[in-house]
């Protein structure tokens, strides 16, 4: 499944970590002068416009946060204690953490200067379950560096960073896949990294505060909140989220193009053909169970001059009809810019698992009519080879034999 590979018991065990360490700015400074233990300490310039890098945990309890004027910070605590950054140390000592990371666990991530995504699920034969390499990493990191941190686990990175979050300070919470929608459901939508003010604001708006609420939003409503990150949030807060290490998995497509020894001058026979392409995309879609959100449809003249335009759908499918739909769209709008086409393709990106696309509602039965249509004729098509049956408006004078293409970089 996405970029993890492996099967799917695999893929169920919560083996992503979210290794973040604690204060880490103001707890190595606590480190190297213990006389500092337990009191309100900052990281961060003393000057007039000096702001917060790192609070201590006992200064977090004054209200003191990260980026918040020193001024702000020495109203709340009149008592704080203000070191300056050494900004040198700190890399060293990330590197150090970095360092017992790699030694345990092949795939780390390292996000920022204090933090970390581990892929722990090939690790489990050699050093236990996830909550046992997550104590071992706490645990060295707290013997060998002296400095606290915390780990959150799970199927899906987001997830894991929330679980971190709240395991915060020096602890660890590992979240079963099946507990993962009620882990979330009470907490705010503003947890959800990527989630900011604005988000949060619009989210509020529809009367949405918490990420359980999420799923109850239709999926129309939703994109019209967060724009494209819409499904990939609803499928977080339904506890769906599988994304592993990597900054996101694979953006995959898959299409099909083909050149022509001479040129094709007829618009209607263009056409024709990205028709015949459209249905063989998505057949190719159908075959892997997947569905995509957009087309792309690229045409090049015997001069080189290409276009590449794309349109992306209201809801992802898996229909040539509706494939169709998009690409002659897209070709009517440029058919007046080539006059000869020497080059066609048909691309299909952002494809998802049709197990999790949501059902379109207004055109549930049209569209139900046509993959069953579809689906049928793959089939036939599977039995009598792709000669047997073409939709009545592809059936041209030449029978055209689009090569498949694969493209993994989506290009
Ligand atoms: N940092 C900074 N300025 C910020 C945020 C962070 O200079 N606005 C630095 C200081 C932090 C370090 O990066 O110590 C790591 O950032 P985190 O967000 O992980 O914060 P902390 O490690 O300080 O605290 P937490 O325990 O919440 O992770
Ligand atoms: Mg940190």
């Amino acid at each position: 499944m996405g970029a993890d590979g492996g099967s799917q018991e695999q893929v169920e065990i919560p083996g992503i970590l979210h290794l973040d360490m604690d204060a880490f700015f103001a707890s190595v400074e606590i480190r190297d002068d213990p006389s500092l233990r337990g009191l309100p300490v900052v990281v961060g310039g003393a000057g007039a416009r000096g702001v917060v890098a790192a609070a201590s945990y006992p200064a977090r309890t004054r209200g003191i946060r990260s980026a918040m004027p020193m001024a702000t910070a020495r109203r709340l605590a009149p008592d704080l204690l203000i070191v300056p950054p050494r900004g040198d140390h700190y890399r060293m000592i990330s590197a150090q953490v970095m360092a017992i990371l790699n030694s345990v666990v092949a795939d780390v991530e390292q996000l920022s200067i204090d933090e970390a995504f581990l892929d722990v699920r090939g690790a489990r034969r050699l050093f236990g379950e996830p909550e046992q390499i997550a104590a071992l990493l706490r645990r060295r990191i707290r013997d060998e560096l002296g400095l606290p941190s915390s780990v959150g686990g799970s199927v899906s990175r987001a997830v894991a960073k929330i679980a971190s979050a709240h395991a915060k300070p020096d602890g660890q919470l590992i979240v079963p896949a099946a507990d993962t929608a009620e882990f979330l459901a009470p907490l705010p939508v503003s947890a959800v990294s990527g989630i900011g003010p604005k988000a949060v604001a619009a989210l509020e708006k529809i009367g949405v505060h918490r990420i359980g609420e999420i799923r109850d939003i239709p999926p129309n409503a939703l994109a019209r909140v967060l724009g494209p990150r819409a499904p990939e949030i609803r499928r977080l807060a339904e506890g769906c989220d599988r994304t592993g290490l990597g900054r996101q998995v694979r953006e995959r497509s898959l299409g099909t193009e083909r050149t022509w020894d001479e040129d094709l001058t007829d618009g209607d026979e263009v056409r024709r053909r990205i028709t015949m392409m459209a249905d063989d995309v998505a057949r190719q879609l159908r075959q892997e169970g997947t569905v995509a959100r957009t087309v792309v449809l690229k045409l090049r003249s015997p001069d080189g001059t290409t276009i590449t335009r794309s349109s992306t759908l209201d809801q992802p499918t898996a229909s040539g009809e509706r494939l169709r739909e998009h690409v002659v769209a897209l070709w009517e709008r440029e058919r007046h810019r080539l006059r000869r086409i020497r080059l066609a393709g048909v691309r299909v990106t952002h494809l998802e698992s049709s197990g999790t696309a949501p059902v379109q509602h207004e055109l549930a039965s049209r569209s139900t009519l046509w993959r069953d249509l579809e689906t049928a004729m793959d089939q036939a098509t599977s039995r009598f080879g792709a000669a047997s049956l073409s939709r009545g408006s592809t059936l041209g004078p030449a029978s055209d034999g689009a090569q498949r293409t694969e493209d993994p970089d989506g290009r």
